[in-house]
Formats: C-alpha cells, sequence, structure tokens
C-alpha cells in the first residue's frame, strides 16, 4: 500500500468534516512551509473537506513543481561533479552508481576521493573503484580535502577524462568545520576551472524526513548547491521532502537512488514519482 495511503486511513475524516490537510501532509514529509502553503491553497479552492478532489488538485500541483531541469551537456573536459552529504546518507554509493551509468554511455571517469576524514571512507570508494575499473586519485588519512580535489582535476585532464566525481566527507570535527571544508573543496575546483564544479548535488536519505530541509538550507547556503539525489527510496521511505527543497530554494532533485547496487539509480521522473508517491500498491 502506497505511503499517502496508510496516512488516508490514519486521518481519514468523517463525511462532510474538515480534512486535516496539515497533520496529513506533515506526515507526508512536505514540511511546515509548503504544507501551510498548500492548505491555504486547498481552502482557497474549497475542498478543505473533499479528500478525493483536494488530493487530485495536489497531484497535478506536485507534478509540475517537481519537473527536474534538463541536465545539459558540458563542453569542457572534464565534467566535475561534487558530492555533498551527511555522513551515510549514501553519497559513495551514489558517485558508483552515476559512474556505472556514465560508463554505459562510453564516458572515461575519474573519482576524486576527497573524504579523508575517515581512511575506511577511501578504502570504500576504492572498492568501488576497482569493481568498475574507474581510475581514483586519494590522499593520506587526515590529507586536505580540497588538495585531493585539486588533484583529481590536474590528473583528470592529464588522462582525457570525461567525468570527474568528488566524493566528500559528511562529519567533521563539528559541522561549521565541514562546511568550511566544502567551500574550500569547491574553491580549488574553480582555481582549476571557472566553471568547475559544474555541478553540487546533495546526496539525502530519504529516511530521514523533515531533517533533509535543514541540512539542504544549510549546505546549500554555504556551498551552493545544484540539485539533490534522494536514496534509500527502496525502503518505506516518503520522499515528499524532495517537493519542500523545491519549493523553498528552487532545487531540483536529479535521481533517486533505490538500492546497494550500481545500477540501483534513476533518474528522477517527476510523473512517475507523484504517481507513486500517491497510488503505489
Ligand atoms: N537500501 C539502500 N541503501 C543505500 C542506498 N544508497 C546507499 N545505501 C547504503 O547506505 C549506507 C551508507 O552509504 P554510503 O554511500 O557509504 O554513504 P556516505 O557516508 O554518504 O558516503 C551504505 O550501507 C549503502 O550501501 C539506497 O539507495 N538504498
Ligand atoms: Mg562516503
Amino acid at each position: 500500500m502506497s505511503f499517502w495511503r496508510k496516512l488516508i486511513q490514519k486521518f481519514i475524516p468523517i463525511a462532510g468534516e474538515k480534512v486535516d490537510w496539515e497533520a496529513l501532509l506533515l506526515e507526508a514529509d512536505l514540511g511546515l512551509p509548503l504544507t501551510l502553503k498548500i492548505v491555504a491553497e486547498i481552502e482557497e479552492r474549497g475542498f478543505s473537506r473533499d479528500l478525493e478532489k483536494g488530493q487530485e488538485w495536489l497531484r497535478g500541483y506536485l507534478k509540475q513543481l517537481l519537473v527536474p531541469p534538463p541536465l545539459l551537456p558540458v563542453s569542457e573536459k572534464p565534467e566535475v561533479i561534487l558530492m555533498i552529504g551527511v555522513n551515510g546518507s549514501g553519497k559513495t554509493t551514489t558517485t558508483a552508481k552515476l559512474a556505472y551509468a556514465a560508463q554505459k554511455q562510453g564516458r572515461k571517469i575519474l573519482f576524486g576521493a576527497a573524504d579523508t576524514f575517515r581512511a575506511a571512507a577511501v578504502d570504500q570508494l576504492q572498492v568501488w573503484a576497482d569493481r568498475l575499473h574507474v581510475p581514483m586519485v586519494s590522499g593520506k588519512p587526515g590529507a586536505d580535502p580540497a588538495s585531493v580535489a585539486y588533484k583529481s582535476h590536474e590528473e583528470a585532464v592529464a588522462q582525457g577524462i570525461d567525468l570527474l566525481i568528488v566524493d566528500t566527507a559528511g562529519r567533521q570535527a563539528n559541522k561549521n568545520n565541514l562546511l568550511l571544508e566544502l567551500a574550500k573543496v569547491k574553491r580549488s575546483l574553480q582555481k582549476r576551472s571557472a566553471a568547475a564544479p559544474h555541478q553540487s548535488w546533495l546526496v539525502v536519505d530519504a529516511t530521514t524526513g523533515n531533517n533533509i530541509l535543514n541540512q539542504a538550507r544549510e549546505f546549500h547556503a554555504a556551498v551552493g548547491l545544484t540539485g539533490l539525489i534522494m536514496t534509500k527510496l527502496d525502503g518505506s521511505a516518503k520522499g515528499g521532502m524532495v517537493a519542500a527543497v523545491r519549493e523553498e530554494l528552487g532545487l531540483p532533485t536529479l535521481y533517486l537512488g533505490r538500492g546497494e547496487q550500481p545500477q540501483d539509480l534513476e533518474p528522477f521522473d517527476a510523473n512517475a514519482f507523484v504517481d507513486e508517491f500517491f497510488d503505489a500498491a
């Protein structure tokens, strides 16, 4: 049963009574600002007591809101993607998934292992690099992530790489340090090419619910993001946060992760996502 259907059963209104849209939408992880906006729209349209009509209007609204802009091809080589997100959100796994998809398009990829905070992080990416036969540039544990990123770009140019994916840490001594570190990584890539990184993608774990909006606000303010990737949608997670983030920050969701294997990544399709949100069996 779709998450939404379960929710409706919980909030099922007695015929003719007002639907508690606010509680319903908050439970669906739409976040407070977007929830209040939708509730106002539903009232204005006279759907306060009509779950069916309100739901159909909301379906159309979300579909329109969530359409991602096209990913334009980058003319310079390498295209650089910077992977950002809290620990455990799925950055490293998604790095591998993106590489797998790009390989299928015949592109040459290089990994920059800029999560130097934990030795195990470099090892984890190395395992993917070996499995996918992707070259990787890394530093010693504790090395400056910005210099690893810089070197990885140098190496990418030397090897004629099409796509450089720079994986970063999600944890630091404190959050402020992490944000400063990420900003520095970005600046070091910009020293190599004014247009790099072409993408700064925030990877979020769908199961962390409402916290995603806070993460997006903070990382976007500190680093400047260009999009979102939501992972772990293979479980029972709701995913409503993609709408909250799009509405407030204008950040599109570009991919969904649905498993731990390289092929478990799909480009975000607003229609399919919203229909699944409401109807999935
Ligand atoms: N079920 C599921 N697990 C995932 C997904 N993406 C990542 N994971 C798992 O989540 C854990 C943390 O992922 P990792 O890539 O190491 O996160 P990072 O700390 O952000 O680099 C690992 O056990 C991954 O296998 C996903 O889409 N679905
Ligand atoms: Mg990692």
